[in-house]
């Protein structure tokens, strides 16, 4: 019983059953242990900001401010802007590392990373007019610099903002929420959220929204670009997907967190022959490379990986037994990974001085040593084969076939050079419009059920579905991501994805790729001469935990995108703001929020909006 409360994804059940009978602690085991919550900071009406606190509002007891004079619409907007600040610069930060990375190719100071897009390079090269008739080297060298600017410019305005429709940019100078650098606006909340400073909390919330952009056509855009420069812009391809991707008879990796450098450069080093030969010599029939979260979506867009989950699978993929060693980054990483590993045999090799896991093994990563650390971890797996207890040995189920690699290049270039035949589509009616599903699992809502249902009601009722991170990972699972679902497709999707051949849900990639789907509606957009705000689209994030999903609904919000919400977010203390972010908003930047947990329900606010918006454009 539990274990239908706990998920949907197939596979899952089975480890979450077997979890539960070896007495394994997952994080719905935890999730119960911290019930009751406080109502408080559900509400977001706790605040711990400073020390002349905590403080809590409670009206019925006459506590209406905290000690500084706070009252609850301002403590709810500060511990908001807060959340999102984090999540900008979550992403930002892992932006500014490729982006770094792409310096260092520029110098020729390294040979462990190089240019794999060179057209893109020069594309991306022109926006900026970089000269672009000399080597990729020089240019990449000026690239970087140029990007590198953007996180701390003093030009006023993040230069691929300029990538949205005319009105959508105007919307945002006049709301005065023009982004001007990455780092300053994330700094900037900071120093808002200082007592003292921010009082007013629908000006908090604005800056918000400027933060936000920063992250979606900033540091996120560039996250995206430089990535495709350096690993490759991806193109259609096909692989498998979940638990029942571990291998009995292989040494298994799974490379989880975030960012590319790291596990790309895992890729090249197993694929060496000598490390092949370390595999086959150990006992086993090779080495096995399976995807967790969004640096298992950056593989899987790029390298066809196979991915054994999303973020509620992490902790099962340690369950199988199976797994010679976990290889993480950061970002979403269960901080108790290791302990669920000391049942098993597995070793959790943490890699980044910014995220230092107690009880993990420590080989840290930088793009100068790369292949070297890249070498070392892979070896360190292949050696662990042998302490493997095969009687611990549990892979659930069989994986699932997926397509991915859906980047805009791949998707114009499936529509025959041009996204001319997708707005055809939509005037025709064909496809009535376009939903990015994206985000997390989060144990309010069943595992992967959000997604799933969302994505079915959707293009059973002609809404193409596009989606990044944990999102895209729930729907592979569920079969979705394959062409043939289009079965399940309204009669007017589904002509277009077999005319095509393309599934009805299109996999853009990791989180920091929801920028994709910032690149798609802006072109959408400029290709119909309209803003953003009035093209038949909205956004959806079903299962959010995180503050990166803040930051991204957030700029899909304040680019002009009406976004609905799964989990609430811990606002509901505050009516003003409650009523600000799903209401005050669309006065403003044209869009708003809502929220609801029901899936089923969340189609029918979505799919009432995007007939509205046809209507409006008369289409
Ligand atoms: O950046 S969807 S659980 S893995 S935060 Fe994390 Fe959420 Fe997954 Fe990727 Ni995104």
């Amino acid at each position: 019983e539990k274990v239908l409360e706990r998920t949907i994804d197939e596979t899952a059940m089975k480890a979450v059953e077997h979890c539960l009978k070896e007495w394994i602690e997952t994080v719905w085991d935890r999730d119960e242990m911290q019930d009751p919550r406080c109502k408080w900071c559900s509400s977001g009406l706790s605040c711990s900001r400073c020390t002349m606190g905590p403080c809590r509002i409670i009206p019925e007891r006459n506590r209406d401010r905290g000690v500084c004079g706070a009252d609850a619409d301002l403590i709810v907007a500060r511990n908001l802007l807060d959340t999102l600040a984090t999540g900008a610069a979550s992403h930002s930060d892992h932006g500014r590392e490729i982006v770094e990375t792409l310096l260092l190719v520029g110098k020729g100071e390294t040979n462990d990373y190089m240019i794999t897009d060179r057209k893109k390079l020069f594309a991306l090269a022109e926006e900026y007019n970089i000269p672009t008739n000399r080597e990729a080297i020089e240019v990449a060298h000026d690239l970087a610099l140029a990007y590198l600017e953007e996180f701390g410019t003093v030009k006023g305005e993040i230069e691929l903002t300029r990538r949205a429709p005319t009105a959508t940019h105007a919307i945002w100078e006049e709301t005065g929420i023009l982004p001007r650098s990455v780092d300053r606006e994330i700094v900037e909340a900071m120093h808002r959220i200082q007592m003292g400073v921010g009082a007013h909390y629908g000006n908090i919330l604005l800056h918000g929204l400027r933060t936000a952009l920063a992250d979606g056509w900033g540091g996120s855009m560039m996250a995206t670009e430089v990535s495709d420069v350096l690993f490759g812009t991806p193109v259609p391809c096909e692989s498998q997907i979940n638990l029942a991707v571990v291998k009995e008879d292989m040494v298994n990796i799974s490379l989880h967190g975030h960012n590319p450098m790291l596990s790309e450069m895992i890729v090249n080093a197993a694929e060496d022959e000598a490390m092949q030969k370390r595999a086959r010599d150990a006992g086993a029939a090779g080495i096995n490379l399976v995807g967790l979260c969004c640096t298992g979506n950056e593989l899987l867009m790029r390298k066809g990986i196979p991915m054994a989950g999303n973020h509620f699978n992490q902790e099962l993929v340690i369950a199988t037994g199976a797994l010679e060693a976990m290889v993480v980054d950061y970002q979403c990483i269960f901080p108790s990974l290791p302990r669920t590993a000391s049942c098993f045999h597995t070793k959790i090799i943490s890699t980044s001085p910014k995220a230092k896991i107690p009880g993990s093994y420590y080989m840290e990563f930088e793009p100068s040593t790369a292949r070297e650390t890249a070498e070392a971890i892979v070896r360190t797996a292949i050696d662990n084969f042998k302490l493997r207890d095969p009687e611990k040995v549990f892979i659930p189920g069989k994986p699932v076939a997926v397509q991915a690699g859906f980047s805009v290049e791949a998707i114009t270039a499936a529509l025959g050079g041009t996204l001319q035949p997708l707005v055809d589509a939509i005037a025709a009616g064909k496809i009535r419009g376009a939903v990015g599903i994206v985000g997390c699992n989060n144990p309010r809502i069943k595992h992967d059920y959000g997604h799933v249902t969302l994505s079915k009601e959707l293009i059973k009722n002609d809404i193409l579905c596009v989606e990044t991170g944990c999102a895209a990972v729930a729907s592979g699972k569920a079969g979705l991501l394959t062409p043939d679902a289009a079965f399940l497709a309204g009669d007017g999707l589904k002509s277009i994805c077999k005319a095509v051949g393309i599934p009805p849900v299109l996999h853009m990639g990791s989180c920091v790729d929801c920028s994709r789907i910032l690149v798609l509606l802006a072109a959408l957009g400029n290709t119909l001469g309209v803003g953003i705000h009035q093209l038949p689209v909205a956004g959806a994030a079903p299962e959010w935990y995180s503050q990166k999903a803040v930051a991204i609904g957030s700029y899909f919000v304040a680019s002009g995108v009406y976004t609905v919400l799964g989990p609430m977010p811990h606002i509901s203390g505050s009516p003003a703001v409650v009523d600000l972010l799903t209401n005050g908003l669309e006065g403003i930047v044209k869009a708003k929020f809502a929220v609801e947990p029901d899936p089923v329900k969340a189609a029918e606010l979505i799919i009432a909006h995007i007939e509205e918006k046809r209507k409006a454009l008369g289409i």
